[in-house]
């Protein structure tokens, strides 16, 4: 099977797990939950959930508390994108090649989802409690919390968008503030998702440590390579409208550094990242193809 079939097959796996947490209701407040439904199945690639089974898998985990977790940070990444999107922030009217949330629904209702995936995040989390089966596996669950909370809070993901929203008044961005925007705002999530995968299979510091410096690459290797969809990809590969870096006059590594360097940078990162997880014992094969997927990827 190539790895594109591998993919989709993993993807439905995955959706098979992450969508059982999802809310059902209807009344008075079930527009807000049809909200929130749209944005989780609009059509994400669950990268997160899946760079965390497959590190998890990589560090010989037996995945019996993994599932919360996995459904959590879906959530946290899809609450981001539906708030990046509404016109305080970017102000996208396309995501995935379907209407924001905003535009399928109104901003208030896009909030309302947002704030409700973030809530539902954290009451999906706490779920893995119940699958505890040791003394130790509380403990790992609680560490996993702390992990999942930290990196998408103000000293990561959010802080991270804090920054780029204050990046954006001004005209002399520097590579420091960048990087800055980009190892929070993008490679914190991607951290929690390959550290908590690791975590929950009980691994030692030093592994954890590994880990995390190969995701943190991984992580930025990504947005840089955002940066460069945003020039070279056309607007039916990406699902949303092209060049709004540029008319957004945004600072990126592309602007910055230029395309070559941009792409060289890409290149490094992963590179590392993956000779970092070639260093473990055990292999996991489509854990190293997915990452060259999402660092080689169209879209
Ligand atoms: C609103 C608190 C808050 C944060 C927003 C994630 C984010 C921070 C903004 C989204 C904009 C953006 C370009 C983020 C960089 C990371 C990135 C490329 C996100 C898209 O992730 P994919 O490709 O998305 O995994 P899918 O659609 O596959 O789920």
């Amino acid at each position: 099977m190539d790895f594109k079939d591998e993919m989709k097959n993993r993807i439905e796996r995955t959706e098979g797990i992450i969508t059982r947490y999802l809310p059902g209701g209807e009344g008075y407040g079930g527009r807000v939950i049809e909200a929130m439904n749209y944005s989780f199945m609009a059509g994400g690639k669950r990268i997160r959930p899946m760079l965390m089974i497959e590190t998890h898998i990589l560090c010989g985990g037996d995945g019996r508390l993994i599932a919360p977790f996995m459904a959590a940070i879906e959530m946290i990444h899809t609450y981001s994108l539906v708030h990046d999107d509404l016109p305080a922030m970017d102000g996208d009217e396309l995501r995935r090649g379907k209407p924001s949330t905003w535009k399928q629904y109104d901003e208030a209702m896009a909030v309302l989802a947002g704030d409700g995936l973030l809530n539902l995040a954290s009451e999906t989390a706490l779920l893995a409690f119940d699958l505890a089966e040791s003394a130790f596996d509380t403990t790992l669950v609680a560490e996993a919390m702390k992990l999942l909370f930290y990196h998408s809070g103000i000293n990561g993901m959010i802080g991270g968008q804090c920054a780029d929203v204050e990046a954006e008044k001004s005209s002399d961005v520097t590579m420091e503030q960048l990087i800055y925007v980009y190892k929070n705002k993008t490679a914190a999530l991607l951290r929690a998702a390959m550290d908590i995968g690791a975590l929950l299979a009980g691994v030692d510091d030093e592994t954890l440590i590994a880990i995390d410096r190969a995701a943190y690459n991984v992580g930025l290797a990504f947005q840089i390579r955002d940066d460069v969809l945003d020039v070279t990809a056309s607007e039916e590969e990406l699902g949303k409208p092209i060049g709004s870096d540029d008319r957004n006059n945004k600072t990126t590594y592309v602007t910055l550094e230029g395309i070559e360097s941009a792409e060289a940078e890409v290149r490094r990162l992963s590179d590392e990242a993956l000779e970092i997880l070639r260093g473990f014992t055990a292999r996991n094969e489509f854990l190293e193809g997915l990452i060259s997927y999402m660092i080689d990827r169209k879209a």
